[in-house]
């Protein structure tokens, strides 16, 4: 990205102003699209809120479909942002209104899509501001280590805590995060609602391009 301020804020508006196009959805790793561009990928445990967030960062309402119901997304999505990169819409991990088997298959399908990928850039690992990081959590971020996967953790919902509130969850998830070898420092608040933090997520997103 350019280092002029005025001319990023530009830069940020044409690439998440521009078309999106939902390539395919997966279920099968031998379904996965070729490698291409960059891709970027949202994950976190069911209803987190990752699609919520890939909609809120295009600034689109209905590209990732949402629910209330965890396990709306049950495939991993590729969304291609303006021919440039493409965003990853991941199924939840943990607890989802499902069969057992059918959450054992995901799982297996996000953590092998997550380790073997190598236009993969970044990893938003999604953190419910509510209930900080959860052992599924902390088990992703070691596989990611493991492999080498650049991640951020991104706290979501912030606008359901009152500002203290998410001062000292932000605080405790730092700590964490730092000692985890591939995860960023620095970790992001964010809301899909209000939408905090998420021209901060699309200059990260950006860097990319
Ligand atoms: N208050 C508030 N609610 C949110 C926010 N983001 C998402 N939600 C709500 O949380 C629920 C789950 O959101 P989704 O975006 O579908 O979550 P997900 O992580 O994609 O869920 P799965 O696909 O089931 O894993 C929906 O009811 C959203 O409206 C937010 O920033 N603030
Ligand atoms: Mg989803």
């Amino acid at each position: 990205m350019k280092e002029n301020p005025e001319k990023d804020i530009k830069f940020l508006t044409k690439l998440f102003g521009a078309e999106v196009q939902f390539m395919r959805g997966v279920s099968r790793l031998e379904d996965l699209p070729s490698l291409s561009l960059p891709e970027i990928a949202f994950a976190g445990r069911s209803n987190v809120g990752k699609s919520s967030l890939i909609n809120a960062t295009l600034g689109r309402r209905d590209v990732a479909r949402t629910s209330n119901t965890p396990g709306r997304t049950q495939e991993i999505n590729f969304f291609n942002l303006s021919k440039s990169l493409i965003l990853v819409d991941l199924p939840g991990y943990g607890y989802a209104r499902e069969s057992k088997s059918k959450i054992k298959a995901w799982n297996e399908l996000i953590r092998l899509y997550l380790r073997g990928r190598a236009s993969l850039k970044r990893v938003f690992v999604l953190v419910d501001s509510r209930h900080g990081l959860k052992e599924n959590d902390r088990e992703i971020m070691e596989m990611l280590d493991e492999a080498a996967v650049s991640y951020q953790l991104i706290l979501t919902k912030c606008d359901k805590l009152k500002p203290l509130e998410v001062e000292k969850v932000l605080k405790l998830t730092s700590q964490e995060a730092i000692k985890h070898a591939a995860a960023f420092s620095e970790v992001l608040t964010t809301s899909s609602i209000s939408k905090n933090g998420i021209e901060t997520l699309r200059a990260s997103i950006a860097q990319f391009v």
